[in-house]
C-alpha cells in the first residue's frame, strides 16, 4: 500500500485515508494506493462498505498540477475513478475543505456523499486552461441536472455544502467529527443492504439546446479569449451523443489534449507564480513577522476608503484619519453607501455590514494613531504634502509601528528620511478600487527592515490581496511598464495609428480594454496631470504628443464628461469620436507630422515589447526579484492576459533572441531614446535563454 493511503477495516466497514499534504491532490502514489485500497476491499466479502476520505485541511483538492506535461506513472486518475465506480459494494465519499477538480470527480465517482458543512465544491479546471476529465462533465448533470453543472464546469465558481445538497451533489451534510458521521452512515448503508450507485447509470437529464446556446453566448462574452470553457460545455454534450463509458474516454482524450496547449501551460505557470511571489528570495523563512492587531489610514479619498474597507472587510480594526470633519463624514458616507449596496444586492448581510463599519475608529487627528501597528498613508499625490504627514507619523505612531505609504510614483526613500524611522518604512501601493483589486505591489526600500518586508506581505495576504514585493523605482512594476505602453500608444497616434485601432488590437490579444478607452475610464485629468507630475524628465517627443492635455483643455475629460477619446452615450456606451479625427489631423499638420498605415502586427508589437523591455530593465535593476513578480503583477494589476502567462512568461515562449531582433528594429527606426534593449534581454538572447531558465 502506498505510503499516502492506508486501507483500514473495523468489522464491515473499510476506509481508505489519503494523506498527501498540502491539499491532498492525486499524485502518484494516492492513484497506486486508492487502486490497491479498491482492490482490496472488492476482494474481501468480508467487508460491506467503504469510506473515502482525507487527512489534513482538505479533501482531494484536484489533480498533482506538477505532474502535467510529465510521462504518467501507475494508474491515471480515470482508471482510478472507473474502478470505483465499477464497485458492486457502496463507496461513500466523506469530504471537507475544498473538494475540487480530480478530488469532486473522486467523490462522485463514490456511490454516497456525506459532506463536513463548510465544504467548498468546484471544478476550477477551467482556470488552468483545462475541463475536467475524470467524469466531472458526465456525472454532474445526471446527478444535478444541466444548469448548475455548466455553472460549475464553465466558470471554475464554487459552491458551498448546502448547495450540493440541494442540487443532490452530496446525500449528507455531517453534524459534528466527519469521520464519525462517515463511519455511522457507512454503518447504516451495510445495515440496509444499500446497493452499489454509480450516477452513471443514471440517464442525462433533458437536453436545452437553448440553455447550452445561451451558455455559449456568455462564455464567449466573459472569458473572451480562453478555449477552455467552451471546450468543458461541449464535454458535456457528449452525455447526449454516446453512451457513457464512450463519453468518459472522449472527455479525457480533450483534458489530455487541452494540457498540452499553450493556454494552459501559461496559466499553470500563473497558478505556480502567484503562489511563488508569497516567498521572498533573501528572507529567511523563520523571520517573525510583526504583529498586526491595528491598522490605520490616513488620507480617505477614494483610495483610502478601499484600503480601510479592505482592511475592515478582512476582520482588523482600522483607524481612519481624514484631513477635517467635511472629509471624514464624506468618506465614511461613501464606504457606507457602497457596502450598502453590497447588502441590497445579496452579497453581504446587513450583519456582516454592521459588524465591518463597527471595526472603523473615525479621526481627524494622526495622534489617533498612536496604538496602531501599522500605518497606510494614502493622502495626495505631492511629495512635500507626504513628507510632512510622514514626519507626523514618524512622531505619533509607537516606535516598530509600520509606516507605508500608497505611493504610486514618488520615492519612498524621500518618505523614511521624512519619517526619522526607515527601517519601518515600506510602499504599500493598492490599485484602484482598493477594495475590489487583487494586487498589492509591497515596495522595500534598501533601509526596510526585513521583518517590515514579511510583515507586509502577511498583512496584505490577511486583507485578501495578492501581495508581490517591489523595490522602489519611478511607478514600481505595473505603472513603470503601462508608461512605456501609454508613450508608445501616444507615439503610435502621432505617426497614423486611429485610438480605436490601437484599442481593437490590445483588445484582441486579451486585455479587458484598450488603452484609450481606459484613458476615458479612469479620467483624462488623471492622465494629464501624471504627465505633468512626469515632463521634467519626458522627452520633447512624449511632451509633443499632448493629445490628453488638448482634450482636457477643451474640458474633455472621458467617460465622466461624456467624450474623450471616444463619445458616450447616457449608458457609457462609446462610439467614435470625430473630434478626436481632427484633433489628430490638426496635430499632425501643426506639427508637420506624416501619417502612415500602421499594420496590427507593428501596433501589437510596439505596445507589448515596449512593455517587456522595460520588465527586463525591471529586473536586470533587480527591483523585481524575479520574473514572475512581474507576469503576477501585470496580470492582476493591468490585466495584461493571464492566459499568455504575463509578459515575461510570454517574451520566452516567443524566444528573446526574436524579441530582441524586432527591439533592434524599432531602435534603428524609433531612435535609441526608446528602443535601447535592456542589458538582461541581451544577455538572455545572447545565452538563448528565457527570463525564466
Ligand atoms: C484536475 O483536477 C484535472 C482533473 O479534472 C482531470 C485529471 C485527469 N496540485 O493555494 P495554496 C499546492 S486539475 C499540486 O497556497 P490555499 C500549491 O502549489 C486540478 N499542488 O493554499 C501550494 O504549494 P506550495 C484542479 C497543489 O489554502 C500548496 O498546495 N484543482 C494543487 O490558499 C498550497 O496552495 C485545482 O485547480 C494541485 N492541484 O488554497 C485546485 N493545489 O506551497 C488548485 C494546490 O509549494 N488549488 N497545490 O506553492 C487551489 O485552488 C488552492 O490551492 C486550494 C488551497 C483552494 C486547494
Amino acid at each position: 500500500m502506498s505510503e499516502m493511503v492506508t486501507f483500514r477495516t473495523d468489522g464491515a466497514i473499510a476506509e481508505a485515508v489519503i494523506d498527501n499534504p498540502p491539499v491532498n491532490a492525486t499524485s502518484a502514489g494516492v492513484r497506486q494506493g486508492l487502486a490497491d485500497a479498491i482492490e482490496r476491499f472488492a476482494g474481501d466479502p468480508a467487508l460491506k462498505v467503504m469510506i473515502v476520505r482525507c487527512e489534513g485541511r482538505t479533501f482531494v483538492a484536484g489533480a498533482d498540477i506538477k505532474e502535467f506535461g510529465k510521462p504518467m506513472v501507475g494508474p491515471n486518475l480515470t482508471k482510478v475513478i472507473e474502478m470505483l465506480d465499477a464497485l458492486e459494494k457502496p463507496t461513500v465519499a466523506a469530504v471537507h475543505g475544498t473538494t475540487l477538480g480530480g478530488g469532486f470527480e473522486l467523490a462522485l465517482a463514490c456511490h454516497y456523499r456525506i459532506a463536513d458543512p463548510a465544504t467548498r465544491f468546484g471544478f476550477p479546471e477551467v482556470k488552468l486552461g483545462l475541463l475536467p476529465g475524470a467524469g466531472g462533465t458526465q456525472r454532474t448533470p445526471r446527478l444535478a441536472g444541466l444548469a448548475t453543472t455548466i455553472d460549475l464546469v464553465t466558470t471554475g465558481k464554487q459552491i458551498n455544502a448546502r448547495k450540493a445538497l440541494d442540487s443532490g451533489l452530496v446525500d449528507r451534510i455531517a453534524e459534528g467529527d466527519l469521520a464519525e458521521a462517515a463511519r455511522a452512515y457507512a454503518k447504516e448503508l451495510a445495515e440496509s443492504n444499500a446497493p452499489a450507485r454509480s450516477a452513471g447509470t443514471l440517464p442525462m437529464p433533458e437536453d436545452d439546446p437553448a440553455l447550452f446556446e445561451e451558455s455559449r453566448k456568455t462564455i464567449a462574452r466573459k472569458m473572451r479569449g480562453q478555449p477552455a470553457p467552451l471546450l468543458a460545455l461541449e464535454a458535456i454534450r457528449l452525455g447526449y451523443d454516446m453512451p457513457f463509458a464512450q463519453a468518459l474516454e472522449r472527455e479525457y482524450a480533450m483534458c489530455l489534449e487541452a494540457i498540452s496547449s499553450p493556454e494552459s501551460k501559461a496559466l499553470r505557470h500563473v497558478f505556480a507564480a502567484e503562489r511563488q511571489v508569497a516567498k521572498v528570495p533573501g528572507l529567511a523563512a523563520d523571520i517573525e513577522p510583526r504583529k498586526v492587531d491595528k491598522a490605520g489610514v490616513i488620507g480617505l479619498g477614494a483610495m483610502g476608503r478601499g484600503i480601510t474597507m479592505a482592511i475592515a472587510g478582512a476582520g482588523i480594526p482600522v483607524t481612519a484619519v481624514a484631513l477635517d470633519e467635511e472629509h471624514l463624514a464624506k468618506a465614511m458616507g461613501a464606504i457606507e453607501k457602497m457596502w450598502g449596496s453590497s447588502v441590497k444586492k445579496g452579497r453581504m448581510s446587513q450583519e456582516q455590514m454592521d459588524r465591518q463599519m463597527a471595526l472603523i475608529t473615525r479621526s481627524t487627528n494622526p495622534a489617533d494613531l498612536a496604538d496602531v501597528d501599522l500605518v497606510i498613508e494614502a493622502v495626495t499625490e505631492d511629495i512635500d504634502i507626504k513628507k510632512v504627514v510622514f514626519a507626523e507619523l514618524g512622531k505619533v505612531t509607537r516606535p516598530g509601528a509600520i509606516l507605508a505609504s500608497n505611493t504610486s510614483f514618488l520615492n519612498i526613500d524621500t518618505l523614511a528620511d521624512a519619517s526619522g524611522r526607515a527601517e519601518d518604512v515600506c510602499g504599500m501601493h493598492f490599485f484602484n478600487p482598493a477594495h475590489v483589486m487583487r494586487l498589492l505591489e509591497n515596495v522595500r526600500t534598501a533601509r526596510t527592515a526585513p521583518d517590515v518586508v514579511a510583515t507586509i506581505m502577511n498583512f496584505g495576504k490577511r486583507i485578501k490581496k495578492l501581495p508581490v514585493l517591489s523595490g522602489v523605482c519611478d511607478g514600481f512594476i505595473v505603472n513603470r511598464m503601462l508608461s512605456k505602453r501609454s508613450r508608445e500608444g501616444f507615439f503610435l497616434v502621432e505617426e497614423g495609428a486611429s485610438p480605436e485601432a490601437i484599442d481593437k488590437v490590445v483588445l484582441s490579444f486579451g486585455f479587458p480594454m484598450g488603452p484609450f478607452a481606459l484613458g476615458d475610464l479612469a479620467g483624462l485629468d488623471v492622465q494629464a496631470a501624471a504627465r505633468k507630475s512626469r515632463a521634467a524628465t519626458a522627452s520633447a517627443r512624449e511632451l509633443r504628443a499632448d493629445f490628453v492635455e488638448q482634450m482636457v483643455a477643451a474640458g474633455n475629460l472621458g467617460q465622466k464628461t461624456g467624450s474623450g477619446w471616444y463619445v458616450y452615450d447616457e449608458n457609457r456606451k462609446a462610439s467614435h469620436n470625430p473630434e478626436t479625427d481632427k484633433m489628430i489631423a490638426a496635430h499632425a499638420e501643426k506639427h508637420g507630422l506624416k501619417l502612415r498605415e500602421i499594420g496590427e502586427e507593428e501596433i501589437l508589437q510596439r505596445l507589448i515589447y515596449a512593455m517587456v523591455n522595460e520588465g527586463a530593465k525591471i529586473l536586470g535593476e533587480g527591483v523585481a526579484p524575479r520574473p514572475h513578480e512581474i507576469d503576477v503583477a501585470m496580470i492582476n494589476g493591468l490585466g495584461f492576459p493571464a492566459t499568455t502567462g504575463g509578459p515575461m512568461f510570454w517574451a520566452d515562449q516567443i524566444g528573446l533572441d526574436k524579441v530582441l531582433a524586432t527591439i533592434e528594429k524599432f531602435r534603428a527606426e524609433q531612435g535609441d531614446e526608446y528602443w535601447t534593449p535592456a542589458p538582461l534581454l541581451v544577455e538572455r538572447a545572447k545565452e538563448a535563454k528565457g527570463f525564466y531558465a
